[in-house]
């Protein structure tokens, strides 16, 4: 049972969320993912439009999603590695290289980012000065 991990915020959901979720799950057998609790968010300077229970019941209606757990800190990674006993750690490669460390745990993957789509472009266009 190769199990994959990945984390993020999730926010009004798209095509890049899905295709990242897709590769991931892909690369083994079962996906599960860390969703950023809206405390968390603030502290990445981000505020998502669906609160946490929300981004989580979406989440998880998801088929290539088997499990979501939340995500409360910078540092709870190699404790979820450990506690899912996941194999390989996936990102987005706008993070590339910033999870290496956690190449002591688990194999690291950054994969392509989806070009042209993402919840800052959806939110900016729901804007009423916008509409
Ligand atoms: N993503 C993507 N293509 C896009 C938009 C997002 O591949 N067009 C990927 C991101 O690279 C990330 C995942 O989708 O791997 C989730 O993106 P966000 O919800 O923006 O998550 P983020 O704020 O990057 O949080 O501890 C890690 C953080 O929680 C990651």
């Amino acid at each position: 049972m190769k199990t994959i991990i990945t984390y993020g915020t999730f926010d009004i959901l798209h095509r890049g969320h899905i295709n990242l979720l897709r590769r991931a799950r892909e690369l083994g057998d079962r996906l599960i993912v860390g969703l950023s609790s809206d405390e968390f968010n603030a502290g990445k300077h981000k505020s998502s439009l669906l609160n946490y229970e929300n981004r989580k019941y979406v989440l998880e209606s998801i088929r290539y999603v088997d499990m979501v757990f939340a995500e409360s800190t910078w540092d709870q990674k190699i404790g979820d590695i450990l506690t899912y006993k996941a194999d390989i750690f996936v990102m987005g490669d706008d993070w590339e290289g910033k999870f290496d460390s956690l190449k002591e745990h688990c194999e690291v993957i950054y994969l392509p980012r989806t070009q042209n789509i993402s919840t800052t472009q959806i939110k900016a266009e729901l804007e009423p000065s916008s509409l």
